[in-house]
């Protein structure tokens, strides 16, 4: 039994700003140096729900969004020391207290039995094949009787893992368990509580589940890049439904089951945002991984997730935001698409109970979503969006990027080095990038070479290509 307990490192990230308020017209991005950011209400802005979402950029009220430099007097940081001291740590405690909860603590993460190694060839890239080595385990999470369980994945490029050459790693939650990542049929099948979709039956997963999302994880390609996979099923952190918090985590870390919820209680997304970074804990001891180059990737209400994870945990060494939308990268004071009244209601255990009562005041909010985008400064963000994804604000979670480049600035790093909304297919940006693809919600192969791109030019990686 191998028992790992992973003390975080300090900060890769030192995120920080310049003063400036930044206000948003109709989809025109306007910057205002000096403002406090005082919000403007316009009653005529019709609320937007479910069934009758507002899609018209006309009808997109005007707002100011809040200075993100600020900290808690009101004073804004103007050098990456003040943003680091000052400002972060205040805008990070606003976004614990508004939007997500209080941050998780560590535990210690053990290999439950012993780490299961086998070698594959996986089809793919194309009509060719892959050889790789699979890693899976399973990681108890604590010390307590209670203590969660998660099963992990793991695929490394062959000739890396066999010259013990450790290599940079994306790593992502699934949505429907490990086996539904990939057709591989050596992978385990989750038997964690499951939503009902297809292939899952009385909510437990069957093999007609496998390879379902395999399209969202190309792992011959990635690794063919140089590059390992690793996953987990979100499932094993918060069963996704409203009453899933006595099944969480969260009871094994002294967080109440059920009642009455304090305002900044952490709901799911802090809990596989928690769960992500265990994960990370264990990837750490594998002398397979670079430590400093293990990039969080999340899609949807996982991307909101995978921002939220980075910007709690700074060892992630870049973050991948893939259609995060509300409550993601996406400004909560444009309504377009999802509303905070509308994500609220229907997914009233992803947030703390702080952030519902925002619903139809979004004007109101102390923090916007570009302020938790600017968490994972300086390092390298990435956020994709798909045309077709209406739903999440494309242009929603475009300005987003842009409203937090001046936290780049202050480290004397390039953000997005434009406001001009791209056209589809081509990604922009330097330290924050920014694609629309052409298409649906999801994540598909084409949205991977861009992340990869990114991490080989901002984290100076020279992943060896597989032969
Ligand atoms: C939708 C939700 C979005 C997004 C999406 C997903 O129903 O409204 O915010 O999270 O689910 O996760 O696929």
């Amino acid at each position: 039994m191998l028992r790992e307990h992973v003390a975080d490192k300090q900060s890769r990230a030192n995120p920080c700003w310049r003063q400036v308020g930044v206000a948003l017209v109709a989809g025109a991005c306007v910057l205002v140096t000096g403002g406090r950011g005082t919000p403007m209400m316009d009653a005529a802005a019709a609320p937007t729900d479910v069934a009758d979402p507002n899609y018209d950029e006309a009808a997109v009220r005007a707002f100011t969004l809040p200075n993100i430099l600020e900290g808690p007097d009101g004073v804004a940081a103007k050098s990456a020391t003040a943003w680091e001291q000052t400002s972060r740590p205040y805008q990070f405690r606003q976004l614990q207290r508004f939007v997500y909860g209080q941050v998780l603590p560590p535990v210690p993460v053990t290999v439950v039995g012993e780490v299961e190694r086998a070698e594959v060839i996986l089809s793919g890239p194309g009509d060719a094949t892959t050889a790789a080595v699979r890693l899976q385990t399973r990681l108890r999470l604590g010390d307590r009787k209670d203590a969660a369980e998660t099963a992990v994945l793991c695929y490394l490029p062959a000739e890396a893992a066999a010259a013990q050459a450790s290599v940079p790693i994306f790593l992502k939650l699934n949505f429907a368990g490990n086996q539904a990542e990939t057709t591989d049929e050596g992978v385990w099948m989750t038997t964690s509580w499951m939503r009902d979709r297809k292939g899952v039956v009385a909510h437990r997963a069957t093999e007609a589940t496998r390879g379902l999302n395999a399209r969202r994880f190309p792992v011959a390609e990635m690794l063919s890049r140089g590059y390992g996979m690793a996953t987990a099923y979100c499932g094993d952190f918060f069963p996704d439904h409203a009453d899933g918090r006595p099944d969480s985590v969260l009871p094994s870390l002294g967080r109440p089951a059920e009642g009455e919820l304090p305002p900044d209680e952490p709901g799911a997304i802090a809990a596989w945002a928690w769960g992500l970074s265990r994960v990370l804990d264990w990837l750490n001891t594998r002398p397979e991984v670079d430590e400093d180059a293990v990039i969080v990737v999340g899609h949807s209400r996982l991307g909101k997730t995978a921002l939220w994870a980075g910007a709690c945990d700074p060892r992630f060494a870049m973050v991948v935001s893939n259609e995060s939308g509300c409550g993601g990268a996406a400004l909560s004071r444009r309504n377009y698409g999802e509303t905070v009244g509308v994500i609220t209601a229907r997914f009233p255990h992803w947030f703390c109970p702080r952030f519902r009562e925002y619903a139809g005041r979004e004007l109101e909010l102390p923090v916007d979503q570009h302020t938790l985008v600017a968490m994972t400064a300086p390092r390298p963000l990435y956020v994709a969006s798909a045309e077709g994804d209406r739903w999440a604000d494309p242009r929603g979670e475009f300005l987003s990027a842009v409203a937090a480049g001046p936290v780049w600035r202050l480290y004397g790093r390039v953000g997005l080095g434009t406001r001009a909304y791209p056209e589809v297919g081509r990604s922009v940006g330097e330290y924050v990038r920014y694609h629309v693809r052409a298409g649906r919600h999801d994540l598909l192969l084409e949205d991977w070479p861009h992340f990869a791109d990114m991490a080989e030019d901002m984290l100076g990686l020279t992943p060896e290509p597989a032969r």
